[in-house]
């Protein structure tokens, strides 16, 4: 947790430089803590082995940052970030997660209002205190008002690219005590839910004491909610709690069932039970007194009349209907994706360069892998003209040529993800973008557009005879934004006409598509890929994340561009 700590703290300077108007510094805190919080070794460790020059060596930690860190691991602080905390006495964190406060507008608020924290924010708007202040108008006080109000309804719940590396761990500590004979998360976890309340594991041992005690006792455990003999449940440093339950193996099968949920889903299984005189419950499938399933999922579904479930469809939304007609669709698997189209290099501020994310995505198993470096007016990402395109597209085909040499059945292919401008236009040269193999376009600036404008402008981007793809078409930030206003329907229509393809966006706080607008896009007709954003190779992983989405929208992989071979894959583009 010592990465992700720094990361924490990294995230704050950035945000308190940024409060000071310092300029580039910001985005440097900002570049480090992305990096260190994805890293995989302990920032500890490479210190220990390497000292500062290992350090430097992460991806996106310069000499200045390094010593921070250094400094951090040292001392247990740094020094800098302490006095800017003292000096601006703010909630800094919790403030700016509100859609429409940024630093520097927390600064004025601090200053003019003397606002600290979310409540007080919340309280001056109500009493309209920040509408007549400069720069902040009624448009923005409204906006921060319904940012606290989604905010509270998100509150409580956390991300599943948070959640699921953690619930991983413990369920391996788990399964290497010798008393555990199985475990397995279920809960919204098992149907992998893009955002979790608690986790909830299941186990089966003969021995359930030696399990709770265990349990309660793992590291990170800050507060014991209760100890049973075959339950228990605790919260964890990070904020989130964990459920435990011990159960006999006969009726294991039904415990899984029951504890994967979802509660609507189960509710429905319940009643089909009844009307066959049968009685489902968390210890079994029961005729009377006999017990006729429980100690497998797929015998009771099996028994019940239907085919088995995948647990990211159990929502009580016509899979039960399907399953019981033998029709539920072949949803994609995790194994099947080839390649991943959104990658960003360090042509544009990524990590990794070309040779080194191929690698990476050799690893994963790919056959290819899209760099879809930012254009120009994303100046903050370092995105690139025409030129540097031109330049980088040549970098590609050398290293294409290697592969080919080496006989290596890999490649990189070529791409951009553009912007699309308010008026629908891109903000690079038609020209450039036929050099490509492919081109991603989204929205990165101006977000809160009338409907209908936003609607207007993405059609038009779409209509563009180069643009294949649309980036996280939605626009919202899981826990932080909302979907910009956007007639979606009329959006599939175009997308069907244009051939335009959706992304489903794997990033852990994007996941945008949601698995709601994933059928809608199946239904209509349009294709989708699934992309992670990779800013460095440990985002590769995410693609997982992207992949429960789409099969929590019952994707197929005729839905799914890159579940086929590049040639195919390309061939579908424009
Ligand atoms: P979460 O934790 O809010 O992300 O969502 P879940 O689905 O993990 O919900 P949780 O932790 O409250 O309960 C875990 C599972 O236990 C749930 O998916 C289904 C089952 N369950 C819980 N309460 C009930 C209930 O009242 N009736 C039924 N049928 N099942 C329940
Ligand atoms: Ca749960
Ligand atoms: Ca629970």
């Amino acid at each position: 947790m010592f990465n992700q700590d720094l990361a924490k703290i990294f995230y704050e300077i950035a945000d308190y430089l940024e409060m000071e108007g310092v300029a580039f510094k910001p985005y440097a805190y900002q570049k480090a803590a992305i990096s260190i919080e994805t890293l995989k070794e302990d920032v500890k460790n490479i210190y220990k082995k390497g000292g500062l020059k290992a350090l430097k060596e992460i991806p996106g930690v310069g000499e200045s940052i390094a010593l921070k860190i250094e400094e951090y691991i040292k001392t247990g602080k740094i020094k800098d970030y302490e006095d800017m905390k003292k000096k601006m006495p703010v909630d800094l964190k919790e403030l700016i997660r509100i859609e429409g406060m940024g630093p520097k507008k927390a600064k004025i608020l601090y200053e003019k209002l003397g606002i600290r924290t979310v409540k007080d924010l919340e309280a001056a708007a109500k009493d309209h205190k920040i509408a007549p202040l400069f720069g902040f108008g009624e448009k923005t006080e409204k906006n921060i008002l319904e940012g606290i109000e989604f905010l509270k309804r998100s509150k409580g719940r956390f991300l599943l690219g948070e959640i699921l590396p953690k619930a991983r761990e413990v369920e391996e500590a788990l399964k290497n005590l010798k008393e555990v004979e199985k475990v397995e998360a279920c809960g919204s976890v098992r149907r992998r839910k893009e955002t979790i309340g608690d986790v909830d594991f299941l186990v089966i041992s003969d021995k359930p004491q030696k399990v709770m005690d265990f349990f309660v006792s793992l590291p990170g455990v800050v507060k014991i909610w209760g100890k049973g003999t075959t339950k228990s449940s605790v919260r964890l440093k990070e904020g989130f709690d964990m459920d435990i339950r011990v159960v006999p193996k006969k009726s294991y099968g039904a415990a899984l069932q029951y504890f994967t949920g979802s509660k609507e889903h189960n509710i429905v299984l319940r009643k089909i039970a009844i009307e066959q005189g049968l009685k489902l419950s968390e210890y079994g499938l029961f005729y009377g007194i006999k017990m006729v399933a429980g100690d497998t999922e797929e015998g009771i579904y099996k028994t019940l009349g239907m085919q088995w479930i995948p647990p990211e469809m159990r929502e009580n939304e016509g899979e039960i209907e399907m399953a019981q007609k033998g029709k539920l669709p072949k949803i994609i698997n995790y194994s099947d994706i080839k390649g991943d189209l959104h990658y960003h290099s360090n042509w544009d501020g990524g990590a990794e360069s070309l040779e080194e994310m191929a690698g990476a995505a050799m690893a994963m198993g790919y056959e290819y892998i899209g760099v879809a470096d930012h254009t120009k007016f994303l100046r903050i990402e370092h995105g690139l003209d025409e030129k540097q395109l031109e330049k980088r597209n040549k970098n590609i085909d050398d290293l294409n040529l290697k592969f080919k040499i080496q006989n290596l059945k890999f490649r990189v292919l070529k791409g951009c993800e553009a912007n699309i401008m308010a008026d629908g236009s891109i903000d690079i040269k038609d020209e450039a973008l036929a050099k490509l193999d492919f081109v991603i376009a989204g929205v990165h600036s101006q977000m809160k557009m009338p409907k209908e404008k936003m609607t207007e402008r993405i059609i038009k981007a779409m209509k563009n005879p180069h643009v294949d793809i649309i980036s996280h078409p939605t626009g919202r930030i899981l826990k932080r934004r909302d979907e910009y206003e956007v007639d979606f329907d009329k959006i599939l229509k175009y997308a069907k006409e244009t051939r335009t393809i959706l992304e489903i966006n794997a990033f852990p706080d994007r996941l945008d598509l949601s698995a709601q607008n994933i059928k809608r896009a199946k239904e209509a007709g349009v294709k989708m890929i699934i992309n992670t954003d990779a800013h460095q190779k440990d985002h590769l992983r995410f693609i997982e994340y992207g992949i429960a989405q789409a099969r929590r929208g019952w994707a197929e992989k005729k839905d799914i561009i890159n579940c086929w071979s590049a040639d195919k894959m390309l061939s579908m583009l424009k």
